[in-house]
């Protein structure tokens, strides 16, 4: 009797601790506590693309924090699944990209994905990117972590014909 007793509140604790999880897990917001420390991610953005185009490149800087190298792997987005990591070459006078495998987050380095240099280029883009949007980006990275960071959308150009009255 007293048995019976104990594993009818274990389990009433257990369905209550299960109801407490489910929202956690729905949550589409970036909950930085979830996520791995070794790398910091900070000043990330991605460009809007001129009218027809469906390419456009994101940058960000990535410190690794931590004393062990960090590979990262690949990047996924909601915006597309085709994307790759670039960097900017002069060869023969001329700006070559040439895709990277991986970039390499040395321990104790920091990285930083600008124009000119390495770049995260979106591919196969259906959606506008309007200027002051959000959106985000995931990095898969070899013995780090995967991490989240939030894309502020940012126009390449500020127009500047419609001053001209
Ligand atoms: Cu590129």
């Amino acid at each position: 009797m007293k048995r019976l007793f104990v594993l009818v509140i274990l389990s009433s604790v257990m369905a209550s601790a299960g109801s407490l999880m489910a929202p956690k897990l729905m949550a589409q917001v970036i909950d930085e506590q979830l996520q791995p420390t070794s790398l910091k991610i900070s000043g990330a953005y991605i460009r809007t693309m001129p009218p027809g185009q469906k390419v456009t490149a994101a940058f960000l800087t990535v410190s690794n924090v931590e004393e062990s190298d960090c590979q990262i792997l690949s990047a996924t987005s909601p915006l597309t699944n085709r994307i790759e990591f670039h960097q900017h070459q002069h060869v023969d006078g001329l700006m070559r990209m040439r895709q990277m495998k991986s970039v390499l987050i040395a321990a104790g380095e920091t990285v930083v994905f600008k124009p000119g240099a390495f770049h995260i280029m979106f591919f196969n883009m259906d959606n506008m990117l309007m200027d002051g949007d959000k959106t985000e980006v995931t990095l898969q990275t070899d013995q780090c972590g995967d991490y989240s960071a939030e894309l502020e959308v940012r126009s390449l150009v500020k127009p500047t014909i419609m001053d001209h009255h």
